[in-house]
């Protein structure tokens, strides 16, 4: 996907990783006189829609971000980044993700144990076999609004892993691994670019977003198994780490609309990696492209909203020799070029706004959904996600 970004040398990809972390901040050295970045420069296009509104009798008005409030003010809760804060306002969130994979797919088939065993090359005993694995993440999120074109975020991740395998000739013997902890801490900014509003074509706003994670998510877990050792414990593979191992870059663009009761919005956001982690390996870059629609049910109460979101991640880039050299028998998740995929998911959810009290806004939502196209190479298939989230704007 980025192969281009790929071809840099190790020291390159750092120095404008560095490079753009040092952008990233300084924003406050911003003195220009539009809050929005590209508000001046798109003013040909705002003359053209100037003058078509102007038709109708209405004034257009530009560099607004700003959204009365409404459940579908923000977007739907699996979503991050998707709205902006004006100066000085304050955003503390928390999230619950629950991903439910179960059985394995190879291409965009669902096939049996029997069938992902013969997938894995083995010289030895026969491959152990995945066959459901629960991904639970706690997200501690935070937004400050710096100045009218910069919102900085920050978001703390906490990981459970749980993966159940069969093992042995007859897959009689069962058994489940567990990993938890923090995962990679990530730091962010958003950058407003251009809003346009007018009653007849409603609101329109952009911006960029742009995040860097900082390597603190385990990529060593350990666990007991009984297929190696069963006084010892193993190095779990691939999909149990809790991070990456290595500094992530994550640019974005966001759009999102708004007219009387409606709302809608795109975003897409790619995940580069810089260089290699400590184990020798990175994971795959990737791209998510999403985008929604929400309708506000009930005014200034509640707001249901239908995703579709689309994740493109590659295989991971070299391996550790500590996971694929260990005694015993061979699993797929260990194998680092079969752990690229695609996914398209189809998402409902719904926002609720609570009164405002004493000056803070309360909102609770939950989005679920699930993967209605899947390409794998023998590896666990998603079966459903559900987001539980609180936020609170002070
Ligand atoms: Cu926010």
């Amino acid at each position: 996907m980025f192969d281009g970004f790929n071809s840099f040398p190790v020291g390159q990809k750092r120095i404008l990783g560095w490079m753009i972390i040092g952008i990233l901040m300084f924003p406050g050295m911003l003195g220009q006189a539009h809050a929005a970045l590209l508000e001046g420069v798109m003013s040909e296009w705002e003359e053209l829609i100037a003058g078509k509104v102007a038709e109708k009798g209405e004034k257009l008005v530009t560099g607004n971000f700003y959204t009365a409030e409404k459940p579908n003010a923000h977007g739907p809760i699996g979503m991050m980044g998707e709205h902006t804060h004006d100066k000085g306002e304050f955003m503390f969130s928390y999230r619950y993700m629950h991903m439910f994979m179960e059985g394995t797919r190879n291409g965009t088939n669902s096939i049996s144990n029997a069938q992902a065993r013969a997938l894995v090359p083995t010289p030895g005993p026969p491959a152990v076999v995945p066959t459901s694995m629960l991904m639970e993440m706690h997200m501690f999120g935070f937004m400050y609004g710096l100045n009218d074109t910069v919102t900085l975020t920050a978001m703390v991740p906490y990981l459970r892993n749980t993966m159940n395998h069969e093992a042995g000739a007859t897959f009689a013997t069962k058994f489940t691994t567990r990993s938890e902890g923090i995962g990679d801490i990530r730091f962010g900014s958003l950058w407003r670019l251009w809003a346009v509003e007018a009653p007849s074509i409603g609101a329109h706003r952009f911006h960029a977003n742009f995040a860097v994670s900082v390597p603190t998510g385990d990529t060593e877990p350990r666990d007991k198994t009984p297929v190696s050792n069963p006084f010892a414990t193993f190095r779990l593979p691939f999909p149990m780490h809790l991070g990456s191992g290595t500094y992530d870059l994550y640019p974005g663009f966001t759009y999102g609309g708004e007219k009387g009761r409606s709302s809608w919005g795109f975003q897409s956001i790619g995940t580069i990696r810089l260089g290699k982690n400590a184990q020798g390996f990175a994971r795959g870059d990737a791209i998510q492209v999403t985008a929604f629609g929400a309708y506000e049910i009930i005014k200034k109460w509640l707001s249901g909203s239908v995703r579709f979101d689309f994740n493109h991640w590659d295989d991971h880039r070299g391996t550790d020799p500590g996971i694929t050299g260990q005694a015993g028998p061979p699993v797929q998740t260990a194998i680092p070029t079969r752990l690229g995929g695609e996914r398209l998911d189809v998402l409902g959810g719904i926002n609720l706004l609570l009164p405002e009290f004493m000056g803070f806004e309360t909102r609770l939502a939950v989005e679920g959904g699930v993967p209605i196209y899947q390409w794998l190479q023998g590896q666990l298939e998603t079966d459903s996600i559900v987001t539980f989230g609180w936020q609170g704007v002070y």
